[in-house]
């Protein structure tokens, strides 16, 4: 299917919600018979860029090098989702600029830092309070909120399946 290129840029919190609204959203968007990718921590942080931790160093290196993997996917005409925290605007912005207007969606999961470490999930919040876990982000490391995402996903006020048909609905308007 004809498509133009578009990187769906997920930016939020550890525990925000991000991987669980953009697998949803590939699961529809294969659906309507569209070719796309997911980049994550999942298959880039234990591949390419396993030399890299959570200093700001490395996530700038990090972020710098999935926008440089997604700009290179979408030349091959895939819709790619990336997944990460992205925590700097200067680095979401840098990623932006490799795409032509409109080609990137930066999507940014609205979860306060509160409900993220309620949910703790993976128990990582509570070992960052305790000082187990150094640059954890929103405890001892930044998260600069997107002043001008093209989507902003409240997943206090919404539940995940009516937020990714929130980006559907964006992308096929
Ligand atoms: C933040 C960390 C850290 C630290 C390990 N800070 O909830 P998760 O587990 O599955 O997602 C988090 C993931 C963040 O990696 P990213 O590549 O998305 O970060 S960045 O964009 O800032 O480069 C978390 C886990 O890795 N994790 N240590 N210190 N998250």
């Amino acid at each position: 299917k004809g498509q133009k290129p578009r990187v769906l840029w997920f930016t939020g919190l550890s525990g925000s919600g991000k991987s669980t609204i953009a697998n949803l959203v590939d699961k529809r968007l294969h659906a309507l018979g569209y070719h796309t990718f997911i980049l994550d921590g999942d298959n880039v942080r234990h591949g390419l860029n396993k030399d890299l931790g959570f200093t700001d160093e490395d996530r700038v290196e990090n972020i710098r090098r999935v926008a440089e993997v997604a700009k290179l996917m979408s030349d091959a005409g895939l819709i790619v989702l990336v997944s990460f925290i992205s925590p700097f605007r200067a680095e979401r912005r840098m990623a932006r600029e490799l795409f032509a207007p409109g080609e990137f969606v930066e999507v940014y999961i609205d979860t306060p830092l509160a409900v993220a470490e309620k949910r703790d999930v993976k128990g990582l919040y509570a070992k960052a309070r305790a000082g187990q876990l150094r640059n954890f982000t929103g405890i001892d490391s930044p998260y600069e909120v997107p002043e001008a995402a093209e989507l902003s996903l409240d997943t206090v006020s919404d539940n995940a399946e009516r937020l990714a048909q929130r980006v559907i609905d964006f992308l096929t308007e």
